[in-house]
């Protein structure tokens, strides 16, 4: 008669529970469990029996119980043997945790930014609607925050006049009159934020965070990570910004990666663009072996976006636009990590499974 692997299940549930009750640890005990002719070796032969597609299974839960006998009975008293140690044997290795790949990637992105002269910084990944959004120039029911598929914190809103005044965007700081919380959506809160902390430029910020939205799919989780780059001094123009995308992109992918920007519409910045990446597996040429690039399919992969910051956004943490102007960029950590060479990683959920086989590997 076949047995199915539950039935396998609770045989090993059986003996483990007998094992429990089990209280004498001579040689004979021992025996009679992992002796030849013991429980284990018996139940081990069902194995011939267990269908195909679970043997992989079953063989698992066999080694995992003889370990656990092999443990239960390792201080078995013998009169007729003592137990040999042999001391120059080699330890055995112990298992060594690593960083996280997306903690790795973090790393890597904060060395190449601080290289030249950014400083790293961290924002409350629960924020005031105001920095998430108003501050950057959205005010409420503005149709642009749609895109940002936000969880919001069930919060008691302050009872205060919520009226959006443009020139005076300041007056609605949640110092003065409160607001919404909201799990941050991008890591753009952290703009007005560094504003205020410093006051005055130049300001360099790299701010990486989490981040989170209400979407799941292949290349999308519910958190995720951004990196937001912030520079805002005398005369920045969008020259600085393009040599800060090659200076990254030839960094963190190898030497010959290019960067592209692309006319785009984001409320706080003007002009706005996203950012692309030359394909390493075709060069940007968009072809392989004169087939059409499988990876890229167009000789560029899309990171995030960019663009020089909004005059609305520099008075709202409280600088003027007529002296400075600034760039910001803000990409996924986990989206410009997976495009490295060699990861072939095609579903970021897998990131944040928590499968040891797939970590181990970074
Ligand atoms: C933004 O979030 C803007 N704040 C970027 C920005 C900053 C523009 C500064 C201008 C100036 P966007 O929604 O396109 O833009 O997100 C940027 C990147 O974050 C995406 O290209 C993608 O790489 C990553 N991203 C967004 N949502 C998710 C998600 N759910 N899971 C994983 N990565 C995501």
């Amino acid at each position: 008669m076949p047995m199915t692997i539950d039935e396998l299940k609770q045989k090993i549930e059986a003996l483990t529970n007998e094992l429990q009750s089990q209280k004498a640890l001579t040689e004979t005990v021992k025996n009679q469990y992992l002796g030849k002719k013991g429980h284990f070796n018996i139940l081990a032969k069902v194995i011939a029996q267990i269908d195909n597609q679970d043997k992989k299974v079953a063989g698992q839960l066999l080694n995992e119980l003889k370990l656990k006998l092999e443990n239960h009975f390792s201080n078995t008293t013998s009169k007729k043997q003592t137990k040999q140690i042999d001391f120059t044997l080699p330890g055995l290795p112990q298992d060594v945790g690593h960083l996280h790949p997306i903690s790795q990637a973090m790393e890597e992105i904060t060395n190449i930014f601080e290289k030249v002269g950014f400083t790293r910084v961290r924002y409350p990944e629960v924020d005031w609607d105001w920095y998430v959004f108003e501050s950057l120039n959205m005010p409420p029911s503005h149709p642009a925050r749609d895109e940002w598929e936000t969880f919001f914190v069930d919060a008691p809103e302050p009872a205060h006049d919520l009226t959006y005044d443009a020139k005076e965007p300041r007056k609605r700081h949640p110092s003065l009159v409160g607001g919404k919380m909201v799990l941050t959506t991008h890591t753009s809160n952290g703009q007005v934020r560094e504003m205020e902390r410093l006051k005055n430029p130049p300001i360099r910020m790299i701010n990486i965070a989490k981040c989170y939205r209400r979407q799941q799919d292949a290349t999308h989780t519910q958190m995720f990570h951004q990196f937001e780059g912030l520079v805002v001094d005398k005369g920045i123009n969008i020259q600085h910004l393009k040599g800060t995308l090659d200076y990254f992109a030839e960094q963190f992918y190898g030497p010959g990666t290019k960067s592209r920007i692309r006319p785009f519409h984001f409320q706080f910045t003007e002009p706005s663009f996203e950012v692309d990446f030359s394909c390493h597996i075709c060069g940007g040429t968009g072809k392989k072996n004169g087939e059409k690039c499988k990876f890229c399919k167009s000789g560029w992969h899309e990171v995030g976006g960019a663009g020089m910051v909004h005059p609305n956004v520099l008075k709202a943490g409280g600088i003027d636009p007529e002296i400075y102007t600034g760039f910001a960029f803000g990409w996924g950590v986990e989206r410009t990590y997976t495009l490295k060479e060699g990861l072939n990683i095609d579903d970021i959920r897998l990131l944040y499974s928590g499968d040891l086989r797939f970590l181990r590997q970074f």
